[in-house]
């Protein structure tokens, strides 16, 4: 079995959140969602108008997902690939480059973004706060 991890805030589900989980599926048999806690959030300068409980609750309904673990910090993916024994690791190429240091544990692959969307457009559309991105 092909076990597939990837990262993310994923507030305000889009069509960008949705495509990036369906391609990643299909590279493997198994997908493992680690979202961003609120804390973390708040580390990364971002404040998602969703809680983290909501935020894991609609990815879990997701036909793509097959686990949704917390993501606390910067420093767990080494641990999260080893522990939950991923084979690859997948993220939008916006991070292109940023995590090759895990090709030492899992293949690495960054799949182009979905244009036109994002929290923050969706947001700003919406007059609401924008995170200082
Ligand atoms: N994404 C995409 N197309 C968009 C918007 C987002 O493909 N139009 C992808 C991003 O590239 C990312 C995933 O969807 O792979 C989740 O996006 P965010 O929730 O914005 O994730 P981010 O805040 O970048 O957190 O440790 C990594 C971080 O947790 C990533």
């Amino acid at each position: 079995m092909k076990k597939v991890i990837t990262y993310g805030t994923f507030d305000l589900l889009h069509k960008g959140h949705i495509r990036l989980l369906k391609r990643a599926k299909a590279l493997g048999d198994h997908l493992t969602v680690c979202v961003s806690t609120d804390e973390f959030n708040a580390i990364k300068g971002k404040k998602a108008y969703t809680s983290f409980e909501d935020r894991k609750y609609i990815l879990e309904a997701i036909r793509y997902v097959d686990e949704v673990i917390p993501e606390k910090g910067w420093d767990q993916k080494i641990s999260d690939v080893v522990d939950n024994n991923i084979d690859l690791f997948v993220m939008g190429d916006d991070w292109q480059g940023k995590f090759d240091f895990l090709k030492d544990y899992c293949e690495v692959v960054y799949l182009p973004r979905t244009e036109g969307i994002s929290t923050t457009k969706i947001k700003h559309d919406l007059g609401m706060q924008v995170d200082a991105d």
